[in-house]
């Protein structure tokens, strides 16, 4: 894939990112649909800035990456960060709309898939997040399958989440990963775990003790000549994680709910997100942003790692 250079009308890097890169240091990537469509404002704008403290605080660089007036925008500022936050005409950005931004010289917040491309633009191997895109409930005859995962196929990036949210078809989603040769890393167990919840009924094949042990792995695909991405999954901190009967019945009203305005395409996670929010009165609110600090810092020590 040819790549624009990385100060053009197409990808702007902050400087201390950029030295960050050049010197070889821990830089980890974070992800803006999280903030702009995946929380509320005001709580998203400090749940923005306390993510990248928390990145710093393990020894790494933060990137926020958008989509700015069009321009791939490795690490975003504060009045940027409070844009994305507000939420206004801010569209959600994954792979087929980058190009469509760009021309038009749009802002949009990124998605896993993008915020993967990006990060893999500017050089950066670790990016945290909250939940990926998978396939969906029904995919196998809706076909509603987020292009994260094939992004996670084909992109060298590794990707720190708490597994995804049981609005998906869990089982299916790491079948796809299988078949697309994602190595699908759980942090201290074999449990694939399910966002709020611990476990999801799923297991995955690799348990990884230690953020060295997950970066050995990760190193070895790309030292093989594999490509792609990794997935790390990073069970949510026990004194956040909430119970699986509750989030379960929420999650399944938001799914009959969604169908009976129907909703889908991109707009079915951002609604599915929203309704879950509403119906647990913020206390899922909270677990989402804890737990989100727990892979942003696992996500700097992994970067730590590949750095040595
Ligand atoms: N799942 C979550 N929180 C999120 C998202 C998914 O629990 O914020 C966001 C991420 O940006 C993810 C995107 O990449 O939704 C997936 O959207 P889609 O299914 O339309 O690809
Ligand atoms: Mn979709």
């Amino acid at each position: 894939m040819k790549q624009p250079p990385p100060d053009s009308s197409l990808l702007r890097i902050l400087p201390e990112i950029r030295d960050a890169l050049a010197a070889g240091r821990p830089v980890v990537a974070l992800e803006s649909t999280i903030i702009s469509h995946g929380m509320p404002y005001p709580e998203n704008l400090a749940f923005a800035a306390e993510v990248e403290n928390v990145i710093r605080a393990a020894g790494a660089v933060p990137a926020t990456l958008a989509v700015i007036d069009g321009r791939c925008q490795v690490g975003c500022g504060p009045d940027e960060l409070a844009i994305l936050a507000r939420g206004e005409n801010i569209a959600k950005v994954s792979r087929r709309d980058l190009p469509v931004l760009a021309a038009r010289r749009q802002t949009g917040a990124t998605t896993v898939a993008a915020t993967m491309i990006i990060a893999a633009m500017a050089g950066i191997k670790v990016f945290a997040t909250g939940g990926i895109g998978g396939v969906h409930r029904h995919g196998e005859s809706t076909m509603d399958i987020s292009a994260d995962l094939q992004e996670l196929a084909h992109t060298p990036v590794a990707v720190v989440c708490a597994g995804c949210k049981s609005i998906l078809d869990i089982g299916r989603t790491l079948e796809y990963l299988e078949t697309f040769g994602v190595p699908v890393l759980c942090m201290g167990s074999t449990h694939f775990p399910a966002f709020y919840c611990k476990e999801s009924g799923y297991e995955a094949d690799t348990a990884c003790p230690t953020p060295a042990d997950a970066a050995s792995i990760i190193r070895a695909k790309w030292d093989l000549g594999l490509g792609g991405g990794v997935l790390v999954a990073n069970p949510i901190p026990d004194q956040y994680a909430m119970d699986p009967a509750r989030m379960n019945a929420v999650i399944e009203q938001a799914l009959a709910e969604a169908d009976r305005r129907h909703i889908h395409g991109k707009a079915i996670t951002p609604f599915l997100l929203a309704w879950i929010k509403d119906a647990t009165g913020g206390d899922s609110l909270a677990s989402n942003i804890q737990l989100a600090y727990h892979n942003a810092r696992t996500a700097a020590q992994i970067a730590v790692e590949l750095c040595k």
